[in-house]
This record gives structure tokens, C-alpha cells and sequence, in this order.
């Protein structure tokens, strides 16, 4: 692995490149959560931040994806514009970018006119190439709602996997892009309806005439170096057989169609999506004063997507057809896919509010970013779905931020302060092991490089605590704190090489660590290069040290240097925090399943005299104790006007038995009598059950006589 990485290095090294990254653009329908930073987010700044360290020239791209049918559908329920709801996710996910360390060059919005303006010409290009068939088709409509359904307004049966929630467009389950057509027991997302069929005029891409420059380009060319989940995936839809994908919508909220019969149509959502990639990149260079074409359209240029396994067919199919099809643009290097983050156990879901939300993760975790990116990066989902849960989060902060990293820090920077006034003592013969250590400082970058050039963050970030790994061995094995009573000048030689690991891992965990990265550089007083989070300048006049300093250079921080004072980068988390957060997590399901409690549809209808039967009477529960060994039952002493009688009660964990004594209840009195655990029963207390679980009595609301009879 080392020759490989020693090669590798050299390579990059010699051979700088322009790096068009793109992280998909996240629908503007509601906050993101952790599942977005593992799968996307953080993986796409890890690289990009890799890249622009390692010297190339980086445009990472973004933006608000703020047209389809999500965003229609939560306008409708929340009674507000679409416009209204994109722009109030827009910012709350722009801040939320900014407040993790994502550095995105142009974070921008496909409601940007500079979008529009790019969406709609990319589309007359390709429908003036006749690359477009325009024809009238069938179409899903909802009579009731007078409307067509495509994407989200519509779901169905997936032809492909059985999936019984799939959407219009797409299989989130097996990834299949779909046409509204295909679902099996359409049923419209609107008023529940079975859709009838309409006629209407829609533009396709013929994705089978691209079949065999997809084959060509995928399946033969140089893409086995794709991810196998993703080639697998594309392969599948190849070999399955391409169809022709309608690219325009009878939707009002979207891009208007700029051709003749376009009116009252927009672009689907997943044909403009994309090309917000290019606006954004074009958005960017006119603020830069750069030229953006070079990014997009020099062979030269590296192109790489990343995005979540739902969006695969999205970028490794259909966005690469409107490129070729438009014919002057490059096509994507690599679309390191990852897929799904659970959360203890159960699949992250916005809907389900089952999610951790980046803004309640900053307030309960104030300036922890970095240990949630790291948590995050070291579990990712890389190659198969993967679980989220707090008491991993607070093991890799707790045994591997605080014990390893945040330790050997704390020892290298409080040892060099107490002996030396903060001053990097100078140091005299190196003995083999510091000489190892000196060694190993100059292979780690290469190491960590040829895992992150192989999408391997997870792998990269292990590589990076194993260079902290190795400083804590090196000083638990040196013990300076000995040998300084002993030995002054062996203990100097030691904490130089301590102290050059520390300013290693002061750059290397930069793309991994970015808010500590810089806490770090100014403890050792180490300037703070264009990392582009750090508001104040560096600390020194050295000229801040580069990546490649970390395997060029024999020295990293001189002798006679003087580093700050230390301070903790990283605190443990105490269990009753992680308690906390599952609680929180257990009491948004309960929120969430009682505001979208299904009321039962009624019972079969019964008759008068069927009612006529039913036996019930307001009563008074007299006395009411605990059934022994059970924590459901109460045994209550019921006044039923007509005499006195035992009812046994599910009700102990909603009241306690000093809680009911003395209620009037409605107690259906004819019910058979049922021996429970040992005790005879006569007789029901009517209750009703909250959303959220809890009893309620059903009682008269003035005091009458027992025995009254309800009907
Ligand atoms: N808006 C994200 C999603 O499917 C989608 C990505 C667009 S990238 C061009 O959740
Ligand atoms: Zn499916």
C-alpha cells in the first residue's frame, strides 16, 4: 500500500488539476440532517479540501434544489407559497452548510434566474438538435384535484422491486427512475383518488438512443474504478433496457418550458436539477472574475459527483445524456455514491421527523462539529447502508477524539510549556525509533491521499487517528515525564519529535477536522492558510505549511519556535447526554406518530336493536389498588347504582389508583363476567387512548346519580 501511495504522490504532486466537485443539491422542503452530512456533505469537503490542499484549483459546487413536487406539496399543506417555503429552507440550509465546515465555493438556488436562464437555453439547445421527441401521451390526471400527477403526487407499486410507496418518477427503494405510467395501483398523493388517464403533450430524451454510448463510456470504458455499488447499479439499468424519460411536467411550480406549446408546463425537476451544477459554477466564476467554461468543458478538467444512492440513475445516466446530447460539455470522472445512514435502527425519514437536524445538533452540541463530522465520516455508509447511533457518536468522541487525539495534543503542549516556556527545544541525536517516527510523519499524507483518491474517507480518517495513535505510543514508550528528571537532553530530542507529529496532524486533519485543524495551528502557532472557516489571520509570519510540506520537509516546526498555551480540542460526553438525546429522539417519534395518527375507519354498521343490547351506566369507582405483578391492571370497586362490583382495568400506567378514586365513569355493566389473573371482572370502564398513548375517561361532564342510564 505504501509503494502505491508513495507512486500515487508523486504523481499528484507533479500534476495539479482544475477539480469541478459538485454534492447534490439538497431539496428545500426542510432542514438537513446527519444523513445528508454523512451520504454528501461531508465526504465532498473531506475531497475538496484535499484538493485544494494538495495544490489544484477547486470550484465545489452546490445549491438549493427548490423546484418539484415536494416543496408544491408542503406549500399546500402549510397554505403558503412555494416561493415562500424555498426561501425559508434555503437559508436554514445555507447557514447550516456554513455552520459545519462545508466550503463550498457557490452555494447557489435553482430558483436563481441565473439558473432559469441556464436550464431553459440548455433545453432549446437540445430540442433545436432534435435530441427531444416531442409527443402526446396518457398522463396519471386526479380528476377531483384537476390535475395531472407526476413525481411525488403520485404513488404506486414499483414494477421493479414490489416497492408499495414509490413515487411517480422514482423507486427510492431499488433507485429505478420511473413514469408515473409504470406504478402498479397508482393512487394520487392529493385526495387519494385512483387516477384516471389523460392526454398531454410532453418532451422525452430518448435514453435508448444514448444506450450504447452509455455502454461504451461505462460499461467498456474506464469506469471500473467506480464504486461497485454504483457500477453495479448502472449496469442493471442498462442491461435492463433504456426507455425514453418525459423532461417536462403539468406543473405550475418549475422552470417554464421555453418552446412553442410549453405554456402551463415546466421542466421536470430532475432535468434542471443538474444543470444547477453548471449555473451555479457560472455564478461563481462571474463573481470570481473567472471564465467558467474550463470547468465544465475542459477534457483536462476532473468532473466528480457526489450524491446519495437514490440520485445514481440521476448522474451516471440521464444528466450524462443531456451533456453528450448537448455535445460541448466533459462528462463525470467519478460518481462516488454513498448509501443510506440509519438511525438506531430505523431509516432517517423527514416525513417521520425520525432525524437528527443539524440546527438541534448545534444547539446541544455547541462547537462539536468536528466530532460530528468525524463520527460521521469514520461510519460512513460507503459501501452499504450503515447505522447512526449516539452511543457510537460518543465512543469515537470519548476513545478516539478525547483518548487519542485530544491526549497526545494536551501531553505534547503542556510538557513543552512546563519544560520549556513553550519554546521547541532543540534536539540533539535521533535514536532509531525517533528516526522510525521521523519516517513514518513523511508517509502518512501519501497513505492518507491514496484512500481519500479512492473514495475511502472512512479509511482516511482511520489513517489520520493512527498518526495521533502513533505520537501517543511514542510518548507513552519515551516517558519524557521520567526522563526529564534524568536525562534533559534525551527528554529535548523527545518533544522535537513529538511536537513535529502534532504539527503534522495540525495540517492533516484539516479536511477531516476543520474546526480543530485551526485550533490546533493556533496552539502551535502555525499561520492558518485560505482554510477558508478561520476569520482571523495566522499567528506567525511563517509561511503556513502546506500538505506537502508534511512529507517534503525534515522539519516542520523549528527549534526556539514558541507555541501557545493548550487548551482541551475535545471534551468526553457523559452518558446522561447521550440518554438525553435518545429520549429526545423517543419523544419526536411519539410527537410525530400522534400528529399523524390514522383515525380508524368506522366498524360495520350494526342495527338498533344491535345498540339496543349494549347495558351502560354512569357509575363511581369507590376504592382502586394495583393488580400484584402487573403493570397494566387496576382492581376497582365500581358503584354502578345498581350495586357495588370488582372491574379489572387497563388504566394503571395512565392513573394511579389514589388518581380515580371518586370518578364517575361510564361502565358498560351487561359485559360477560372475565376471570383476570385470579379475579372476577364484571364489567367495562369505556376509556378512550390518545396519539400519544395516554387513557382518558369517557364521563359525564356534570356530576349525576350512579345507575343513570346512557344511550
Ligand atoms: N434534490 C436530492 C434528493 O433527491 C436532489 C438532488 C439533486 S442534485 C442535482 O434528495
Ligand atoms: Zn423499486
Amino acid at each position: 500500500m505504501i509503494i502505491f501511495a508513495l507512486k500515487l504522490k508523486h504523481f499528484m504532486s507533479t500534476h495539479p488539476k482544475r477539480y469541478t466537485i459538485t454534492a447534490a443539491l439538497p431539496y428545500t422542503n426542510g432542514p438537513i440532517h446527519i444523513g445528508h452530512l454523512a451520504g454528501v456533505y461531508v465526504p465532498a469537503d473531506i475531497y475538496a479540501r484535499y484538493k485544494r490542499l494538495t495544490g489544484n484549483d477547486v470550484a465545489f459546487i452546490c445549491g438549493s434544489d427548490e423546484h418539484g413536487v415536494p416543496i408544491t406539496i408542503k406549500a399546500k399543506k402549510e397554505g403558503v407559497t412555494p416561493q415562500d417555503i424555498v426561501d425559508k429552507y434555503h437559508a436554514i440550509i445555507k447557514k447550516s452548510f456554513v455552520d459545519f465546515g462545508i466550503t463550498f465555493d457557490n452555494y447557489s438556488r435553482t430558483s436563481a434566474k441565473i439558473h432559469h436562464d441556464t436550464a431553459q437555453e440548455f433545453f432549446k439547445t437540445l430540442n433545436d438538435k432534435g435530441e427531444f421527441i416531442e409527443e402526446t401521451t396518457e398522463q396519471l390526471y386526479d380528476e377531483e384535484a384537476n390535475q395531472f400527477l407526476a413525481d411525488r403526487f403520485v404513488t404506486g407499486t414499483c414494477p421493479k422491486c414490489g416497492n408499495e410507496e414509490a413515487y411517480g418518477d422514482q423507486c427510492e427503494s431499488c433507485g429505478s427512475s420511473l413514469n408515473a405510467t409504470d406504478l402498479i395501483n397508482p393512487k394520487s398523493a392529493i385526495t387519494g383518488n385512483v387516477p384516471t388517464l389523460k392526454e398531454t403533450k410532453h418532451w422525452f430524451l430518448p435514453l435508448d438512443k444514448h444506450e450504447d454510448f452509455l455502454k461504451e463510456w461505462i460499461l467498456k470504458g474506464h469506469k471500473k474504478d467506480w464504486k461497485p455499488n454504483v457500477y453495479g447499479q448502472v449496469k442493471s439499468w442498462i442491461d435492463d433496457g433504456l426507455r425514453p424519460r418525459a423532461v417536462t411536467r403539468d406543473l405550475d411550480w418549475g422552470i417554464p418550458v421555453p418552446a412553442p406549446g410549453g405554456e402551463g408546463k415546466v421542466l421536470y425537476v430532475w432535468f434542471d436539477a443538474p444543470i444547477g451544477y453548471i449555473s451555479a459554477t457560472k455564478e461563481w466564476a462571474a463573481q470570481e472574475g473567472k471564465d467558467w467554461e474550463p470547468y465544465w468543458k475542459d477534457q483536462d478538467t476532473k468532473l466528480v459527483h457526489f450524491i446519495g444512492k437514490d440520485n445514481i440513475v440521476f448522474h451516471c445516466i440521464i444528466f450524462p445524456s443531456m451533456l453528450k446530447a448537448e455535445g460541448s460539455y466533459i462528462l463525470p470522472d467519478n460518481v462516488p455514491a454513498n448509501e443510506f445512514l440509519n438511525l438506531e435502527g430505523n431509516k432517517l425519514s423527514t416525513s417521520k421527523n425520525w432525524a437528527v437536524w443539524l440546527p438541534d445538533y448545534l444547539e446541544d452540541f455547541p462547537n462539536q462539529q468536528d466530532v460530528l463530522r468525524y463520527a460521521l465520516t469514520a461510519n460512513a455508509p460507503e459501501s452499504k447502508d450503515n447505522d447512526f447511533t449516539w452511543k457510537d457518536f460518543q465512543a469515537r468522541n470519548n476513545n478516539e477524539l478525547v483518548a487519542i487525539f485530544g491526549n497526545f495534543i494536551n501531553r505534547v503542549v503542556v510538557l513543552t510549556n512546563k519544560y520549556y516556556e513553550g519554546v521547541v527545544p532543540k534536539a540533539s541525536e535521533f535514536s532509531d525509533i525517533d528516526n522510525e517516527v521521523l519516517a513514518a510523519i513523511k508517509a502518512y499524507p501519501a497513505v492518507i491521499e491514496s484512500s481519500i483518491e479512492r473514495y475511502r474517507f472512512r479509511e482516511a480518517s482511520q489513517e489520520l487517528m493512527n498518526l495521533a495513535r502513533l505520537g501517543n505510543k511514542y510518548l507513552a514508550d519515551e516517558e519524557p515525564w521520567k526522563l526529564i528528571k534524568t536525562d534533559e537532553v534525551r527528554t529535548k530530542t523527545i518533544m522535537f519529535v513529538a511536537l513535529q507529529i502534532a504539527s503534522a496532524l495540525a495540517t492533516l486533519s484539516e479536511p477531516f477536522l476543520p474546526f480543530t485543524s485551526i485550533k490546533l495551528k493556533k496552539i502551535l502557532r502555525i499561520a492558518l492558510n485560505n482554510n477558508v472557516i478561520s476569520t482571523e489571520g495566522g499567528t506567525t509570519n511563517e509561511e503556513s505549511q502546506k500538505w506537502s510540506d508534511i512529507s517534503t520537509k525534515d522539519i516542520l516546526i523549528s527549534s526556539g519556535h514558541q507555541i501557545g498555551k493548550g487548551e482541551l480540542l475535545f471534551s468526553k460526553i457523559e452518558d446522561k447526554t447521550i440518554d438525553a438525546q435518545l429520549e429526545k429522539l423517543e419523544a419526536s417519534k411519539k410527537a410525530n406518530e400522534a400528529a399523524n395518527k390514522v383515525i380508524e375507519p368506522q366498524k360495520d354498521l350494526i342495527t338498533f336493536e344491535d345498540f339496543t343490547k349494549l347495558d351502560m351506566r354512569v357509575g363511581t369507582i369507590l376504592e382502586a389498588e394495583k393488580m400484584p405483578k402487573t403493570k397494566k391492571l387496576l382492581i376497582l370497586k365500581v358503584d354502578t347504582g345498581i350495586d357495588t362490583r370488582t372491574i379489572v382495568s387497563g388504566i394503571a400506567e395512565s392513573f394511579s389508583p389514589e388518581e380515580v378514586v371518586g370518578k364517575q365513569v361510564t361502565v358498560l355493566v351487561n359485559l360477560a363476567p372475565r376471570k383476570l389473573r385470579g379475579v372476577d371482572s364484571e364489567g367495562m370502564i369505556l376509556m378512550t387512548e390518545t396519539p400519544e398513548g395516554k387513557l382518558v375517561f369517557v364521563n359525564p361532564d356534570t356530576a349525576v346519580k350512579n345507575g343513570l342510564q346512557i344511550s
